[in-house]
């Protein structure tokens, strides 16, 4: 009995006694003096205005030794905190970590060097008032507060950069992405840190370039003032003192004037971006003597005169954009003589005459090129064959009629990221060919032949306006993220797809002006937003599951050969009853379409749309239809509906342009349509109408063809009713009151719960892509339609 409980004892301190050695071998590792109190006193004031949803500073309790805590470094004889690190920037997908205050009160810590509160998602800067007197001198030199640039709530604002100037051995600031709009002396202060050697200013709502007769940041190495509103010219000199910067980034940031000669002196320039500005004049010959630039980026300014030929001795460059300005003149191989190391070249929407030798051998593999809107035809430039590398290719709008066909089909099909051959005049066959593209669009031009294959990781296709025929080939159906595709105007025929469902992420189908016949398939994607079949053979009824799209709006199954009667079935076109919009596609390519002269066709995201003229459809038109409420164009002509116009069509208050015409709609005009007072196209003619034209000012504003064709109907504007004419039977008490607008509207609000879920991750997408805008420009385009692709798979 008693060596048991001893037994157990001696267990029991052994356990004891391990578990103790190994707290202490386990804390000893971080800190040799426990951690100074007066430290853990600042952090926990810190910690107080966090608010930490997501756990990441859950090892900052009292129980802990705070050297051990996440993020916290200790200096390892005295146990002064030395580095507070918490970025989230390890957290691409997810959320941003931290939350609620950001308490600079953190800048007491005295032996602070290290302060890293990046990409979190803070809600305020706290500024305790001791920060203007600091006792001790700083230490500090990183300090980056740039939040989270995707977050929902206002951006992060502070008065003033005040606090700033007793850290002097600052070597790396930034302050991205903080508003500080209210401080106008922001250069004047970060000249008092003669120590930088990074300073990133980006986005922070700068509105002057104040001038500083001496500049004291010659150390400075990277500097970033992209996406500022600063109004004003470059103060000339200003670069004068900065002599050892490689990294310089002005782009988006509203600054006017020349480029100043003072900035082509910075001998060790790596990056120039100046983009998006409004500087003017020529580029100055000195930019040759920039003899280290990589990246070169002056595109969309208002940039004149000829490319001078010094910019081809920069034969580091691999990054050059100088497209969307207002050079003139020539530009010939010599301007690309040295440019070895070139991979991404940018001449879009440039007037320059291109002078280039037929047989021209590049000195260069390129990855981007952009020639849009460039003109270089009629020839295909050969030296383009010649680069066997090229991801992303845009050649669209330049005069382009003639190709090598054999090169020309050789190089499009090896284009993986993004093809765009849109508006030449190419007439090639390229009925064999597999393209890889993740985008391609050869619109307006003239391809014959069958459709090519296409690759299945592609996302937009646009082949519209071209020559060709076939039937969509049976590869096609593996397009699984396909969300946009136009066919609209070729000669395709056959059947479209049985399961059309397998472009499960489709948002855009325009199948229009083409033989398609067949059914309407009934597996439907149930993202559509935009459905046109117009122009085609398709026979059969119209699909219910069309119905129940909540996104659509705008459905055009005009001139085909439909028939049978709409079904009365759940309508579930919530993006027909309700306001909200998806304004997605203001980035996307929807495209004004003309036919012929006279013919426009244009798809607003705002309009919401169901044209189903033309077609043999019969039947009622079923009282869903007059349900939905925001619609805008209506159009059921030329069909053999019969039945009457219901007076609940008074609610479609939206409505601007409305055909009923050629149809065996019988009936009164209800006095409900007198609310309609958007209209501003009806047409009711050749149905068999009767009794009078109720009054209302909307409704006499049309002249009589909206009515004619109509031989019971009368009154203004057709002829004056007789008795008889006026009451032709029983006619039904119109109560218009009746036609309770709550309704309606209850209706809109319990469809926009269900749709906020789709449309708020949309409206997020819109937003990455915004902010993934300069990455695109630079880094290429794979992490851009990645992304694109992945976020399109979370839908
Ligand atoms: C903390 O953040 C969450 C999520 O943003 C929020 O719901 C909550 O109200 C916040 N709590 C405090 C105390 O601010
Ligand atoms: C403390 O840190 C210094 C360098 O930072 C290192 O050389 C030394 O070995 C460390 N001492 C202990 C006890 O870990
Ligand atoms: C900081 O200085 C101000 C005056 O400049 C003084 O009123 C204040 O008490 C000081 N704060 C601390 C904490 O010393
Ligand atoms: C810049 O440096 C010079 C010399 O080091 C110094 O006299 C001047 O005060 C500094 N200017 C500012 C604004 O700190
Ligand atoms: C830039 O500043 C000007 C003048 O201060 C102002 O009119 C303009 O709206 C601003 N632009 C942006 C994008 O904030
Ligand atoms: C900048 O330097 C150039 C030559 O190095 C000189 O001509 C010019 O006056 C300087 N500008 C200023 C504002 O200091
Ligand atoms: C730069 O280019 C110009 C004109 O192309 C040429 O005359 C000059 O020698 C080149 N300079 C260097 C350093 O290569
Ligand atoms: C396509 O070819 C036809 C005749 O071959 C020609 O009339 C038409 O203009 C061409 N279209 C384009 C866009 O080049
Ligand atoms: C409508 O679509 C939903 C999914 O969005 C589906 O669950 C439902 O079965 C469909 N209804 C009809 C009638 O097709
Ligand atoms: C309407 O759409 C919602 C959301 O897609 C779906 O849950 C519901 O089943 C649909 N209703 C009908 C009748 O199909
Ligand atoms: C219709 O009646 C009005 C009076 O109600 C009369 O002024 C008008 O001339 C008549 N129009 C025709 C075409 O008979
Ligand atoms: C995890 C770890 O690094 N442990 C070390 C802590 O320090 C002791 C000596 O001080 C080492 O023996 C441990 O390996």
């Amino acid at each position: 009995m008693m060596t048991i409980l001893t037994t157990q004892i001696s267990l029991l301190l052994l356990l004891l006694l391990s578990i103790t050695t190994f707290y202490k071998s386990s804390c000893s590792n971080h800190t040799v003096v426990g951690c100074n109190e007066k430290d853990r006193e600042t952090l926990l004031t810190f910690k107080k205005g966090i608010n930490d949803t997501l756990g990441r500073i859950l090892t900052w309790s009292t129980e802990i030794d705070c050297c051990a805590w996440e993020g916290v470094h200790c200096e390892n004889i005295t146990g002064r905190v030395t580095k507070l690190d918490l970025t989230g920037k390890s957290n691409f997908d997810n959320e941003p970590f931290l939350k609620g205050e950001m308490n600079l009160c953190i800048l007491e810590l005295e032996f602070l060097s290290y302060l890293d509160l990046s990409s979190n998602d803070f809600d305020v800067i706290r500024f305790p008032s001791i920060q203007h007197n600091l006792t001790h001198s700083s230490n500090l030199f990183h300090l980056d507060l740039s939040p989270f640039r995707y977050h929902d709530h206002g951006p992060l604002h502070m008065d003033n950069l005040g606090w700033l100037s007793p850290h002097s051995s600052l070597k790396y600031l930034d302050l991205s992405g903080i508003h500080l709009h209210k401080e106008t002396n922001w250069l004047q202060i970060v000249n008092t840190l003669p120590s930088l050697l990074e300073l990133q200013l980006s986005h922070c709502n700068l509105n002057n370039f104040p001038s500083v007769e001496y500049l004291n940041l010659s150390l400075l190495v990277t500097l970033d003032l992209s996406l500022n509103n600063f109004t004003s010219h470059l103060p000339d000199g200003f670069f004068n003192l900065t002599k050892d910067l490689t990294y310089l980034d002005l782009s988006q940031s509203n600054i006017y004037g020349e480029i100043p000669s003072s900035l082509l002196n910075l001998q060790n320039l790596r990056d120039l971006y100046l983009s998006y500005n409004q500087l003017q004049e020529s580029i100055p010959e000195e930019i040759g003597q920039l003899a280290h630039i990589q990246q070169l980026d002056l595109s969309e300014n208002q940039l004149q005169g000829s490319i001078p030929s010094t910019l081809g001795n920069l034969s580091s460059l691999n990054y050059l954009s100088i497209g969307s300005n207002n050079f003139s003149g020539e530009i010939s191989n010599l301007h690309f003589s040295k440019l070895s190391s070139l991979d991404h070249l940018d001449l879009r929407n440039s007037d320059f005459v291109i002078q280039i030798d037929l047989d021209w051998v590049p000195p260069f593999q390129l990855s981007h090129l952009s020639l849009r809107n460039t003109y270089q035809g009629p020839n295909f430039p050969s030296w383009i064959y010649t680069q066997k590398t090229l991801q992303y290719l845009d050649i669209s709008s330049a005069g382009i009629s003639l190709v090598d066909r054999k090169k020309f089909l050789n190089l499009i099909e090896r284009i993986p990221v993004e093809l765009y051959l849109s508006n030449n005049s190419i007439a090639e066959d390229i009925s064999n060919l597999s393209l890889i593209g993740y985008v391609v669009r050869l619109d307006h031009n003239n391809f014959t032949g069958g459709l090519p294959n296409i690759l299945s990781f592609a996302y937009g296709i646009d082949l519209s306006y071209n020559s060709f025929s076939g039937s969509i080939p049976h590869s096609w159906k593996n397009l699984e993220y396909l969300f946009y595709i136009n066919l609209w105007s070729n000669r395709l025929s056959g059947e479209v797809l049985v399961n059309l469902s397998d472009w499960r992420q489709l948002q855009f189908m325009n199948l229009g002006e083409n033989e398609f016949s067949g059914t309407i398939p009934l597996n439907i994607p149930q993202y559509l937003e935009v459905v046109i079949l117009r122009g085609n053979q398709f026979e059969g009824s119209i699909p219910t599951q069309l119905f129940n799209l909540t996104n659509l709006f705008h459905l055009d199954l005009a001139h085909n050969k439909l028939s049978g009667s709409i079904t009365e079935c759940i309508y579930n076109l919530t993006h027909m009853v309700t306001s909200n919009f998806v304004d997605e596609w203001n980035n996307a390519p929807i495209e004004l379409f003309t036919k012929g002269q006279d013919y426009v066709y244009e798809i607003e995201p705002d309009r919401r749309t169901i044209d189903f003229s033309a077609n043999n459809l019969s039947g009622k038109v079923p009282l869903e239809l007059f349900r939905l409420v925001k619609v805008q164009t209506l159009n059921l002509s030329h069909n053999n509906f019969i039945g009457t116009i219901p007076k609940t069509i008074g609610g479609m208050k939206n409505m601007e342009s409305l055909d009923f015409s050629n149809n065996k709609l019988c009936g009164e005009i209800p006095q409900s349509m007198s609310l309609l007072t958007f209209l501003g196209y009806l047409n009711l003619s050749y149905n068999n109408f009767d009794g009078k034209i109720p009054i209302a000012t909307q409704l006499q504003s049309f002249n009589a063809s909206s009515y004619i064709g109509n031989p019971k109907l009368c009154g203004a504007p057709l002829n004056n009713c007789t008795t008889e004419e006026e009451n032709p039977g029983n006619t039904e008490n119109e109560d218009d009151e009746s036609i309770r607008e709550s309704l309606y509207l209850g209706m809109g609000v319990g469809f926009a719960v269900g749709f906020w879920g789709i449309c708020g991750s949309m409206f997020l997408i819109r937003k990455w892509r915004h902010a993934y805008f300069r990455l695109v420009d630079r880094v290429g385009d794979y992490l851009y339609v990645t992304l694109i692709v992945k976020l399109n798979s979370f839908r």
